[in-house]
């Protein structure tokens, strides 16, 4: 059998066990893995990798729980300890690294396989895991000499953290050490990372020790980071009062369900402040893409969805008067434009 072919084998079986919440049933496939000569390594991007992606999609598609894809993620983990005695360092390399997740951000895993790639290449690494306060990630990256700093973010959301910690770095001196930035937002758009001063990103744990390699490699520190966006301070600062605004205005047109609408509107403003921050909408396709085919599996039909947006541009414009309001209104106009060519499949159906 071609090793393509024992890969896919191992990948359907490692889905099953995880769907069946057989921890017992992921160990034989890993023990299988191993036996074939998959290095770690491998066993991380084509095993581990592709499993938990496939298990979002079945979520997002409702047709696995929110409780098996937590079963699922725990045994990745778990095996991932397992596996990590064998990312003992082949030589060492006089540089520190350190790698964590964003505030608000609980996608780990990722971070973590960026971690153990860097620990087998010499590395001496501080893995700091999910949501880590920007204040404590500026200090360990102070304090333990660190020559370069690797940040996920898996939610576009979080995206001005990242900027956050760039700024934080720069005000406590510390510029001159280069960021690297990962999770989907990076990978489904690679030249995100100069637009939020980061000095590279990777789409996977292999890109990641090549982007690290190139960053230091370059011996310019990289422009001074841009001043935060006003406007999508402003949006983050209002949130409270625009989503209870737009909720009260869907509700009085005749709209129910306050609960999901209220989610929904947090989730959109939030989004918007992301792009804006970034200085572009088009990290927001993915996410109408994203919402149209989850929506639907919470009661939310796209002509719904497009209704609420009308109104919650509108009521941006009634709220954010002048320059910041008029940026906000234009990002939430986007959002429109992509939902009216959503619904164009379904009008043709
Ligand atoms: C497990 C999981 C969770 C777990 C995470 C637990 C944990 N211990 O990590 C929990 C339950 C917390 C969770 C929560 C949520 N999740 Co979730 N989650 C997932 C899932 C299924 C797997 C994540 C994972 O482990 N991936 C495997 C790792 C190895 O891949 P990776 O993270 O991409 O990492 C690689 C690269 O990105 C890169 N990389 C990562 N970091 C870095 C850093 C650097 C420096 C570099 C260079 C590279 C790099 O290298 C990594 C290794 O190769 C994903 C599906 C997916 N597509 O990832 C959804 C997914 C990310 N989640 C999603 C959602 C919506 C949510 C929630 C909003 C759900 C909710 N309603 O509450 C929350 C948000 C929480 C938050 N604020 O962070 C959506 C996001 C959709 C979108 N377009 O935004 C996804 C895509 C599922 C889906 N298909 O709908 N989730």
């Amino acid at each position: 059998m071609s090793s393509a072919a024992i890969t896919r084998e191992l990948q359907r079986d490692y889905l099953d066990a995880l769907l069946a919440g057989s921890g017992r049933a992921a160990d034989r496939v890993v023990e299988r893995a191993l036996d074939s000569r998959l290095t770690p390594q491998r066993i991380y991007l084509d095993l581990f990798q592709p499993t938990a992606y496939a298990i979002g999609r079945l979520w997002q598609r409702n047709q696995v729980s929110v409780a098996q894809e937590h079963l699922a993620t725990a045994i990745i983990e778990r095996q991932m300890g397992e596996l990590h005695p064998l990312f003992r360092p082949r030589h060492t390399r006089e540089h520190t690294v350190v790698i964590g997740c964003v505030p608000d951000e609980w996608h780990r895993v990722g971070a973590r396989m960026v971690a153990d790639f860097f620990e087998a290449e010499g590395w001496t690494v501080h893995y700091l895991g999910a949501a880590v306060p920007v204040r404590d990630l500026v200090a360990i990256v102070r304090d333990s000499q660190a020559d370069l700093v690797g940040v996920s973010a898996q939610m576009l959301f979080n995206l001005p953290r990242v900027q956050e910690l760039v700024r934080a770095l720069d005000a406590a001196g510390l510029a001159g050490i280069p960021v690297i930035a990962g999770g989907m937002p990076f990978a489904e758009q690679p030249d995100l990372a100069p637009a939020l001063n980061v000095h590279g990103s990777g789409a996977d744990a292999a890109a990641a020790l090549q982007v690290a390699e190139e960053v230091l490699a370059r011996s310019s520190p990289g422009p001074a980071p841009a001043p935060p966006s006003a406007a999508a301070a402003t949006l983050e600062r209002l949130r409270e009062r625009i989503v209870a605004a737009a909720t009260a205005r869907c509700l009085a047109d005749g709209d129910s369900d306050e609960e999901v609408i209220r989610a929904g509107f947090h989730f959109t403003t939030r989004m918007l402040a992301a792009a804006i921050a970034a200085g572009t909408p088009t990290p927001l396709d993915a996410q109408v893409a994203w919402v149209n085919e989850r929506q639907p599996h919470d009661g939310v039909a796209p002509t719904q969805i497009l209704a609420r947006l009308s109104r919650y541009a509108a009521t941006l414009r009634d709220l954010l008067p002048g320059p910041e309001g008029a940026t906000a209104a234009r990002y939430a106009d986007y959002l429109i434009t992509l939902q009216r060519r959503a619904l164009i499949p379904a009008a043709g159906a």
